[in-house]
């Protein structure tokens, strides 16, 4: 397939004895998921729900790093613009108090009297929108904010969609985060002109219990289908080195599968492990996972999801730049822009802009998605026309 190497085929030139070379096994199956590979990405619809059993998730984990880097590297080269990446940034609009208890998280009440965050109530429209001029400035698409709460109240709705409408008419694309959304919220949001909406799966069904006791996996299952219904794009991801196992990662990818169709925006979190959170202090105690399997995760996610923004989130304040590097090899093409993410740090502007520079990246303008519109009757024609029914 044109493109996509084989790899580790004997050669005519350099014949192996398969009976004496330990690797041939792993060989022989590496090549028949990667001539698969080969055969998927060249497709122009690619059938991204049933493409990729939970088996071949695993073997893709399981191949060389080069190996699985020049794959993902290919399949996202067959969907996207090659050095393009798209940038958002990211806001707190309400932070801490959150009555939920993720076991990772700064800005959980229930881990409080240890992390010491100090939490701080609905930020107003104006300084959001102050935000949001300065993000458009330094070229960011996308803006995206996050609330610490466990669903909107009714009385948070009419803030969130001023807030929609006006970053909107800035000509940024918008994505919100604010905990679980029942399906007359997502409708709300929805026809307010909402682009992406993020609400993380974390990690897989069986370990998630590990990570938050206050709902449950298919409550957030619930509210992307909300999401999905209403059609908001679909921002959905991950955290990446929380005490979870390999199996749990592959879990995770099959679970994007298993959706009707997999969430435009896949955010693979690397966890920022912070003191006086359940997860982040046993991680400090015990020590995090290498940053290589965060970037296998990227890589998987990039050729199980071809047509989704991989996005670098949480944990690139602490990478190098050549561990930035390889996860834009692995398919990563979006990343937050700006020296802070909800309530920790985020790599600087200054090393952004430089290493984007040297690594010849270029920023996507933004597409923000089009109000939505109704089709009406024209009362003296009898004609169909369509009217813009939010803004
Ligand atoms: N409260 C909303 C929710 O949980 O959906 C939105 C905000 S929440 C902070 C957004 C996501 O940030 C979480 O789902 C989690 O994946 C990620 N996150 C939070 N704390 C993190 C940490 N310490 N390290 C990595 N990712 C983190
Ligand atoms: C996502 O998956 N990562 C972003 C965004 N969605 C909202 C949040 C990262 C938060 C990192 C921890 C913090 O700053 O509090
Ligand atoms: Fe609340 Fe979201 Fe943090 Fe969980 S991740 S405690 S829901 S802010």
């Amino acid at each position: 397939m044109a493109g996509l190497l084989r790899i580790s085929e004997p050669s005519a030139s350099n014949p192996t004895d398969a009976t004496d070379n330990p690797n041939d096994l792993s060989n022989s199956l590496n090549n028949e998921l990667l001539t698969r590979l080969a055969t998927d990405a060249t497709k122009d619809e690619p059938s991204i729900t049933s493409t990729y059993s939970r088996e071949d998730i695993a073997k893709l984990f399981d191949l060389p790093l080069m190996d699985l880097l020049l794959q993902a590297q290919t399949v996202h080269r067959k969907h996207f613009a090659a050095n393009e990446v798209q940038i958002s940034t990211l806001l707190s609009i309400k932070t801490g108090n959150c009555p939920e208890d993720c076991g990772y998280c700064s800005q959980s009440g229930h881990h409080r009297d240890t992390t010491k965050l100090q939490a701080e109530k609905r930020i107003e429209v104006d300084k959001v929108i102050a935000a949001a001029k300065r993000a458009k400035a330094t070229g960011s698409s996308r803006f995206c904010m996050g609330a610490a709460w466990k669903h909107p109240s009714a009385k948070d709705m009419p803030y969130v969609v001023e807030l929609i409408k006006e970053v909107k008419a800035l000509g940024l694309e918008t994505c919100m985060t604010l905990g679980m959304l029942d399906d007359q919220q997502a409708t709300q949001l929805a026809d307010a002109g909402l682009d992406y909406y993020n609400h993380n799966l974390d990690t897989s069904r069986r370990y998630y219990e590990q990570v938050v006791s206050t709902r449950s996996y298919d409550e957030r299952l619930d509210t992307l289908a909300h999401v999905r219904d209403s059609g908001i794009n679909v921002c959905s991801g991950n955290i990446v080195g929380m005490g979870e196992s390999r199996d749990d990662r592959i879990d995770w990818v099959h679970e994007l599968l298993k959706m009707p169709k997999a969430p435009e925006s896949i955010p693979v979190n690397l966890l920022v492990p912070i003191a006086g959170t359940p997860i982040g202090d046993k991680v400090l105690a015990e020590g995090q996972l290498s940053v290589l399997e965060w970037i296998r995760t990227i890589a998987v996610t990039r050729i199980c999801c071809p047509t989704s923004y991989v996005r670098l989130s949480a944990g690139r304040e602490s990478l190098s730049d050549a561990e930035q590097a390889l996860a834009f090899m692995a398919g990563a093409n979006s990343f937050f822009y700006g020296d802070k993410l909800l309530t920790t740090g985020n790599a600087s502007q200054s090393s952004d802009n430089r290493l984007m520079r040297e690594l010849g990246l270029t920023a996507q303008y933004a597409t923000p998605r089009a109000p939505k519109q109704v089709p009406v009757m024209d009362a003296m024609s009898g004609h169909q026309s369509q009217v813009v029914l939010a803004e």
